[in-house]
């Protein structure tokens, strides 16, 4: 049976969904593990979250392309707070919007080696806890970019598509157990996602102009949603887009 207050372990929780759903989760009992590499700023985010909602949470530095960074930090997450229950492999980026045969190595390496390998790595150190409490729930965080390629973003596309598979593979693999699997994968949303990928503040901000587009807390509820249904329901994959956004290629902008 779900635990009365599960404990959720989420990467990227330094800004944008990661956020958000430390919020909201916090707000409904859960425990938490929250992990970037802007430590400073989820380290604040534990404390707010723990005085506000009497919550435990366990804040750590991690780099989820790296194996050792992920395995300590699923570790020390595990050893705090006494198990993990749900993982949220939510790091991730794009970077750049370059056409295929322009992209450097160094954008290549740094969405394959987050939104890919990441996530596995992620996965990897956090299912053992989940088998070990009986009880799982597993949160991949895919895109619209990975049901519908677009230009300029190739290779970001290929890494949600990507995670769209892993989704996919891993529910095949732990049937039997009491692990649910679950891609939330989101349309346009505003969070620092476009200003790591286009590294200009106004650029940024154009991407939305005119738009009502998805809240962090959109995409958090979703997660909330899932999260709390009853133990038999699993639901593979949420695509939640804005009203304004009627595909990746038509999104309708006021004056
Ligand atoms: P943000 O840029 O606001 O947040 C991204 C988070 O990922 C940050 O907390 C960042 O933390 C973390 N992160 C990035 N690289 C690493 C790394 N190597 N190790 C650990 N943490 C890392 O963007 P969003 O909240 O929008 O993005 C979250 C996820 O949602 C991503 O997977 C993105 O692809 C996906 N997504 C976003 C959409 C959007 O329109 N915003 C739509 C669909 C999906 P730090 O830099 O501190 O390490
Ligand atoms: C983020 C949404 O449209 O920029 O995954 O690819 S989009």
């Amino acid at each position: 049976m779900r635990p009365e207050h599960p404990i959720v372990l989420i990467t990227g929780a330094s800004s944008g969904f990661g956020e958000a759903m430390a919020r909201l989760l916090a707000s409904q009992g859960c425990h938490l593990a929250l992990g970037a590499r802007r430590v400073e700023r989820v380290q604040a985010l534990a404390d707010e979250l723990i005085k506000a909602h009497g919550i435990k949470a366990y804040a750590g530095a991690v780099d989820t392309r790296v194996t050792a960074s992920v395995d300590a930090f699923v570790a020390a997450a595990a050893e705090q707070l006494g198990g993990l229950h749900v993982l949220v492999a939510n790091a991730g980026l794009a970077s750049g919007t370059y056409k295929l045969w322009e992209t450097p190595d160094e954008d290549l390496e740094a969405m394959l080696r987050t939104n890919v390998e990441g996530v596995v790595k992620t996965i990897r150190a956090g299912l053992p806890h989940l088998r070990q409490a009986g009880w799982g729930h597993i949160f991949f965080i895919g895109s619209t970019a990975g049901h519908q390629p677009y230009e300029g973003g190739s290779v970001y596309c290929a890494s949600k598509f990507g995670v769209k598979a892993m989704a996919q593979s891993l529910r095949l693999e732990v049937n039997g157990e009491q692990i649910r699997v679950t891609s939330v994968d989101p349309g346009m949303a505003e969070t620092e996602f476009s200003d790591v990928r286009l590294k200009d503040r106004d650029k940024a901000k154009a991407v939305y102009q005119g738009v009502k587009a998805l809240s962090a807390y959109d995409v958090a509820e979703c997660i909330r949603w899932c999260l709390m249904l009853p133990d038999h329901v699993n639901i593979d994959e949420v695509l939640v887009k804005c009203v304004d956004q009627a595909s990746v290629h038509k999104v309708h902008r006021r004056a």
